[in-house]
């Protein structure tokens, strides 16, 4: 298995409600390495790109107005197979709908506070990781108990 890099972000929500360091222990208990992390209220330009795709959803100017109402933790995880397993973590979209033991499931009932964003796949990956951080922000280290790992 590949490593890789992920972009995940808390929402507004999961910072409001102190979730932060539940959110961020999940990941690192998991075992993935974190290689840049900043929050940032983002700009209604910055949101627009960041969920281009759904632009003709309507539900997409109510998400801009949410995801720039305030502060934001976004990160980006490496390791192997993080992509897809990031999404594991987080679990369903709606979180009504996520297993329980997931970040969703355990931590949200609304579609549209769901506290969590993580890149559906590889060129996504790259493409939010370009989009919220210089790279210049990734931070590339060795994890002291890398020699203890094994394939
Ligand atoms: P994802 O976050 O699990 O990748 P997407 O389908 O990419 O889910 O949708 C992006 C975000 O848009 C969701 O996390 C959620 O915040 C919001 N969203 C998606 N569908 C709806 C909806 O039907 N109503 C309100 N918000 C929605
Ligand atoms: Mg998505």
């Amino acid at each position: 298995m590949a490593s890789e890099r992920t972009f995940v972000a808390i929402k507004p929500d999961g910072v409001q409600r102190g979730l932060v360091g539940e959110i961020l222990a999940r990941f690192e208990r998991k075992g993935f390495k974190l290689i840049a992390l900043k929050q940032l209220t983002p700009s209604r330009e910055l949101a627009e790109k960041h969920y281009g795709v759904h632009r003709d959803r309507p539900f997409f100017s109510g998400l801009v107005d949410f995801i720039t109402s305030g502060p934001v933790v976004v990160m980006v995880w490496e390791g192997d197979g993080v992509i897809a397993s990031a999404r594991r973590l987080i679990g369903a979209t709606k979180p009504l709908e996520a297993e329980p033991g997931t970040i969703r499931g355990d931590l949200a009932v609304n579609i549209g506070r769901n506290v969590i964003h993580g890149s559906d796949g590889p060129d996504t990956a790259l493409f939010e990781i370009d989009l919220w951080f210089e790279s210049a922000e990734l931070n590339v280290w060795i994890p002291s108990d890398q020699r203890w790992r094994v394939e």
